[in-house]
């Protein structure tokens, strides 16, 4: 524990992996902050294929069809606030800020 405090204390403060999870058909957490240079890191636990993409200008992505267990990667290249949508299932969102 007392190593694992110390390796973190080391870290630099530069671009951070954020996970967010598919489960249950919702993404969590359904609100998060980033900054430029960040990753998500979006994995789907659902035995229901998913379809990650944002049409906020400026974001805009599509990573495409998503299986179970799969993991897809987007790096956030510009500040502002965009909402993560899934393209088969219109209900699900989740709203991200991103700061410089
Ligand atoms: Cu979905």
């Amino acid at each position: 524990m007392l190593a694992g405090l110390a390796l973190l204390g080391a870290m630099p403060a530069t671009a951070a992996e954020i996970k967010v999870t598919i489960r249950d058909m919702m993404f969590e957490p359904a609100a998060l902050r980033a900054r430029v240079g960040d990753t998500l890191v979006i994995e789907n636990t659902d035995d229901t294929a998913h379809q990650v993409f944002v049409a906020t200008r400026g974001h805009s992505i599509d990573l495409g069809g998503q299986k179970k267990g799969e993991v897809r990667r987007y790096t956030v290249r510009q500040a502002g606030t965009f909402d993560l949508e899934c393209v088969p299932h219109g209900h699900m969102s989740a709203k991200v800020e991103v700061t410089p």
